[in-house]
């Protein structure tokens, strides 16, 4: 099986590439959360930030792949973040991305950075500047910023008044931001509002980070857009353009379902690697693609949240192989021919190329089990947190 693709690609640079694959998870992934329905409650959940990071930290021993953890503010909200960075570097972790909460608070109502009331705006930059300072201190160089300002009705406001407001604040917040951070635009089309959504797609957030500068990126959510949308067209027009600044990966079957990445829709995902990786290779975009932050967003509701973290991890260590196996050189030479079936065939040849066993000898060779869930599920940590943290 391996044979079959040694012919177009170099294993060894394969391997290499999937031993230096870094993917972030989301403190907020290990914490109990459901639907506006219900909460499943799960006695070994995180609540404390210290108990997220030792989660993450057991998520990044059984698969070597997730250095980084992503914090939301006020979720994970300390007085000593100088604490919390040492705390994470005792568990082999950095802390990532910080993510602002524009959409808990009563003020909020009819907007953050969007909103009519000039004070709320003010308030709004003031917590993405606060953001912005825990950020220089724990190390941080991405501010990733999801908007979740619209409207519910037509006429509730100005369309255009709005989006000058949002260029406004967020030059405001541009402006903040150090030499080394970057501010990553996350749209989605619609939810919490239910008319209109500011930044609801890509060519929203691409247009107002054109505006802002190149410290600004676009951040794309698996969950953000509507049926059908083919989001790795999407992924290849901002790397063409250098704006792609990251990814919030999950999967979904109908609107925001924030479910393990590939679970619904793998081919997707492998279609989505398969255009990073043809950025990767490409003198225009390769700067871009390397710069691409990976990080998870989603909410294990049923399923433990350790085990689905890791799942999720091996599912994206699955895409990206796959999309490593491709036959670059034949896919250009059928497609310059104009030979659709050949060219897709050469897509599915690496889709459907079981990459497990190549993975579980990556594994070994970083000196960590083959098999991330067996292991971690034999290591009895889970038993040892259910009994140890109070079920709040
Ligand atoms: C919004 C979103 C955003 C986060 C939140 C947890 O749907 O994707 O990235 O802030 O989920
Ligand atoms: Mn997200």
């Amino acid at each position: 099986m391996i044979k079959e693709c040694e012919m177009a690609v170099d294993i060894k640079d394969v391997k290499q590439k999937l031993k230096e694959q870094k993917i972030e998870t989301p403190s907020w992934g290990y914490a109990d959360s459901g639907t506006r329905f219900y909460v499943f409650r799960q006695k070994s959940a995180a609540h404390t930030l210290e108990e997220k990071l030792e989660d993450a930290a057991q998520v990044h021993k059984y698969t070597g792949v997730c250095p980084s953890v992503a914090l939301h503010i006020p979720w994970d909200k300390t007085d000593n973040w100088e604490l919390v960075k040492r705390y994470a570097a005792n568990l082999g972790l950095e802390i990532g991305a910080i993510n602002p909460n524009l959409f808990e608070d009563d003020d909020y109502l009819l907007g953050s950075l969007c909103s009519p009331d000039k004070k709320v705006r003010e308030k709004a930059v003031e917590h993405i500047k606060e953001c912005i300072r825990i950020a220089e201190i724990t190390g941080s160089t991405i501010i990733s910023l999801w908007i979740p300002d619209g409207t519910n009705y037509p006429g509730q406001d100005s369309f255009r008044d709005r989006k000058a407001r949002l260029e406004d604040t967020l030059s405001e917040v541009y402006d903040a931001l150090t030499r080394e951070m970057r501010v990553l635009l996350e749209y989605k089309f619609f939810e919490p509002a239910f008319y209109h959504t500011d930044l609801f797609d890509w060519g929203s957030a691409y247009l107002l980070s054109i505006k802002l500068g190149d410290k600004a990126q676009v951040l794309v959510d698996l969950g953000h857009h509507p049926l059908g949308a083919n989001i790795e067209q999407i992924v290849a027009i901002l790397l063409d353009e250098q704006k792609l600044g990251g990814f919030h990966f999950n999967n979904k079957k109908y609107a925001d379902d924030d479910l393990v990445v590939g679970s619904i829709n793998p081919y997707e995902l492998f279609l989505i690697y398969n255009e990073l990786v043809a950025a990767s290779l490409d003198k225009k975009t390769e700067r871009t693609a390397r710069n691409v932050a990976y990080m998870i967003d989603q909410s294990h509701n049923i399923k433990n949240k350790i085990e689905a973290t890791i799942q999720s991890v091996v599912n994206i260590q699955q895409a990206y192989a796959k999309a490593l196996l491709v036959d670059r050189d034949y896919l250009k030479k059928v497609q310059r021919e104009g030979l659709v079936l050949d060219a897709e065939e050469c897509l599915k040849d690496a889709y459907h190329t079981d990459v497990r066993p190549l993975l579980k000898e990556v594994r070994e060779e970083m000196n960590i089990d083959p098999d991330p869930i067996t292991a971690f599920r034999k290591s009895g940590y889970l038993e040892q947190a259910a009994g140890g943290r109070s079920s709040r």
